[in-house]
């Protein structure tokens, strides 16, 4: 006769599962629709620099389009899942806790999974939250031009069709907002379609110059925006870089402190 063993698992069911996920999501949604500081944008500059905001006890929340979080720092270039820093950024890398290897004098090399998902970690740890799935559509601009906000949809929406989904998108408040976009430069776009800004697109590739030039340009560009990592190559016409990432992990700090310069003016 076969013995019924006790089950291994508590007796939450269907309906327990889902109510977790929707409760937990609205309350956190809800709180999360006035922050200190929105981040479009979740890969190696935007975790960086909402890392080291909410590491300063700031609420932070990262808007990203795609289900998941890293943007191009999973993979080194050419579909190789080796990533490059040259110094002084491989100390970066020391914190985080990456191991990562010195390949010739100043290019440090480390595993891209390993590195990206120590990063997701560390901003996790710290306390950001992310929305993603989600796309930011546009900017919320109050008086003086100040960027107050961005204008968010479900990603999905954006693939369907025009006449099935008419779906608005929705806003959320911050005291400063940040593009952390990559080339796509999504969050000053929004003003240079409307002529509030030029927006060149990046120059051609040239590591030497491309890193310094990114971090050096890095900071606020109108009131209450920031731009960080290869956003800023495409607002400054700047050399890009290609697989080297030094650039955008300490934009993402420069960035962090011209956010702390207006945050902890109260
Ligand atoms: O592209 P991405 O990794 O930007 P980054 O932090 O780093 C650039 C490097 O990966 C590499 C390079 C130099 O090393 O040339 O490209 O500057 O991450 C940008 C993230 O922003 C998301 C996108 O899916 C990606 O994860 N993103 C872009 N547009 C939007 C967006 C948008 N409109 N709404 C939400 N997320």
């Amino acid at each position: 006769m076969a013995t019924e063993t006790a089950p291994l698992f508590s007796k939450a069911g269907e309906k327990d599962v889902t109510r977790a996920i929707v409760g937990e999501f609205a309350r956190q949604f809800e709180e999360y629709v006035e922050s200190d500081v929105l981040i479009a944008g979740a890969g190696p500059s935007g975790l960086m620099c909402g890392k080291l905001l909410a590491e300063r006890d700031y609420k932070v929340l990262i808007v990203e389009r795609n289900n998941y979080l890293g943007g191009g720092f999973w993979i080194g270039g050419y579909l190789m899942n080796k990533v490059t820093v040259r110094e002084p950024a491989d100390k970066v890398l020391d914190e985080l806790g990456v191991p990562h290897k010195k390949v010739s004098e100043g290019l440090h090399v480390a595993d891209g999974p390993h590195a990206c998902s120590k990063l997701i970690a560390a901003a996790c740890d710290a306390g950001v939250k992310f929305a993603n799935l989600t796309t930011v559509d546009d900017v919320v601009l109050r008086e003086g031009g100040r960027v107050a906000g961005l204008v968010i949809n479900w990603t999905p929406v954006r693939s369907m069709p025009r006449e099935i989904t008419c779906v608005d998108p929705i806003a959320l408040e911050s005291r400063v907002v940040v593009d952390a976009t990559g080339h796509d430069a999504s969050v000053c776009r929004t003003l240079a379609d409307r002529g509030l800004l030029e927006l060149p697109g990046c120059a051609p590739m040239w590591v030497e110059r491309s890193e310094d030039a990114v971090v050096e340009h890095t900071g606020e560009i109108r009131p209450g925006l920031i731009v960080i990592g290869m956003a800023v190559s495409t607002v400054f016409g700047l050399p890009r870089m290609g697989p080297t990432f030094g650039a955008m992990l300490l934009s993402g700090q420069r960035g962090a402190q011209a956010a702390l310069a207006q945050l902890d003016q109260g």
